[in-house]
């Protein structure tokens, strides 16, 4: 194990080093940061009132709309010259949530994917293809760090850029690779377009996460690519990449790194606890982060805590994969895309009524969003200015579809279906 003192941690220690850490985080955010202090207010809590772990049940979620309602640095607990990085994850709405990091947080950053690494198969010295995007999204020089940190020959490939990633693969001869799930596909078969087998690399051991997926899917990669693949899993508001990893002897369920983020499942609709092995939204709080923590933050994926002991000496919790969402955010290749933000760039382009439907299908192992948008006027044109707005802005491809006025489906009164997805499940 990569580090035995805090995975295997007697489980009382463990319990007790949360409730100190996660005392400490209520009061920083009571005491830093306005919006945390009213939310507080609002439902009658003080940091005080965190006597047991169960109290923390009393205080506010934190979610989506929070971030953007302080959008850009609004919750930030340190002052401006301290941030050492800033990543963004997408808004609801055409503008992005901002994440900051301190130097603390980035220490806490690279020593979770750094475990997460290790509990996959890298070991210090092996060479890792990073073909996570860098940027502003959090894959890869989230991954980039903890790889750097553990010790492994770090090829910094990013996404994209299909043939050059495989002469990569061919050439340098990494032993590890992180990327989406879908992507690994999309690599074992430009590799095999090559002649290239599954025994024909390196490769051993595959992260893949950052979208949701399945055993059916972890099959078909393994066997394809060649590797052991587990599953990794985090999101931008609590850290990036490396809330939790399968251990890859055991391929069931990932470890959460609880002495940093502390794990609750909840019942979507009531917001309460329910017992482990129950599936309900995966609400986490960030414990150890100093430039922008954040208390119980509803994560909206869909998931459980895996009951039974760990076959790994690991003291922490797994969770099991993400299973769905609470909302309607759409993961496409690896990029969140909420329906809103496409809604956004026609409501700017003023020329198309705000109707729309998105229709989400899987040609081979891509997954394909098409827009379809009632409008008078259905020249290419406008379609092809439509794909490039929502490229600029949202930073994925898609098909516009450009369709009679009336012929969308309209709302009866519910909510209103705004996405169909025809993918099945992976
Ligand atoms: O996707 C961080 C990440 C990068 C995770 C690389 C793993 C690998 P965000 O862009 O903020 O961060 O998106 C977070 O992606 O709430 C889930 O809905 C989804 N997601 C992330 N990992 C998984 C996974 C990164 N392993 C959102 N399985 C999360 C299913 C995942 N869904």
């Amino acid at each position: 194990m990569f580090n035995p003192q805090a995975e295997a941690m007697p489980l009382a220690e463990l319990r007790a080093l949360q409730l100190d850490r996660l005392r400490a985080t209520a009061s920083r955010l009571h005491e830093r940061v306005p919006a945390y202090r009213a939310k507080f207010a609002e439902v009658g809590v003080t940091p005080d009132d965190l006597r047991t772990l169960d109290d923390l049940a009393r205080f506010p979620f934190t979610r989506k709309v929070d971030l953007r309602d302080h959008y850009p640095f609004g919750l930030v607990s340190v002052p401006r010259e301290e941030i050492r990085r800033v990543h963004a994850s997408s808004g609801t709405t055409g503008k992005p949530t901002v994440v900051a990091y301190d130097e603390n947080d980035l220490g806490v950053f690279s020593e979770v994917v750094a475990r997460s690494l290790h509990a996959a198969g890298a070991r210090p010295g092996m060479v890792f293809h990073n073909a996570y995007g860098y940027g502003l999204f959090t894959g890869g020089l989230g991954l980039h760090g903890g790889a750097e940190r553990l010790g492994l020959a770090t090829i910094p490939v990013s996404g994209g850029g299909t043939e050059r990633q495989v002469t990569i693969i061919r050439d340098l001869q990494p032993e590890v690779i992180a990327c989406t799930p879908s992507y690994a596909l999309v690599l074992a078969e430009a590799l095999a377009r090559q002649g290239v087998g599954p025994g024909d690399t390196n490769l051993k051991y595959a992260v893949l996460g950052a979208e949701p997926w399945s055993e059916r899917m972890r099959a078909e990669v393994e066997a394809r690519l060649g590797v052991k693949a587990t599953n990794i899993y985090g999101l931008s508001e609590i850290i990036g990449p490396g809330v939790s990893n399968e251990d890859v002897t055991e391929q069931r369920g990932s470890y959460l790194w609880e002495d940093h983020f502390y794990p609750e499942i909840v019942d979507p609709d009531t917001g309460l606890g329910v017992p482990d092995g129950e599936y309900g939204v995966l609400v986490l709080t960030s414990m150890s982060r100093t430039a922008m923590p954040v208390l119980r933050y509803w994560t909206g994926d869909i998931t459980r805590l895996l009951p039974g002991p760990s076959t790994t000496g690991r003291t922490s919790r797994r969770m099991d994969m993400i299973r769905g969402r609470s909302d309607d955010l759409i993961i496409l290749r690896g990029v969140n895309v909420y329906p809103s933000q496409l809604e956004a760039v026609l409501v700017d382009l003023g020329e198309v009524s705000p109707h729309y439907h998105v229709v989400l299908t899987r040609t081979g192992v891509m997954d394909e969003l098409t827009l379809r948008v009632e409008s008078e006027q259905r020249e290419a044109a406008l379609r092809d200015e439509i794909v490039r707005l929502v490229k600029n802005s949202v930073g994925v491809t898609i098909t516009c579809e450009l369709c009679e006025p009336g012929s969308l489906p309209r709302s009866e009164g519910g909510k209103l279906r705004r996405v169909t997805d025809l993918r099945e499940a992976r």
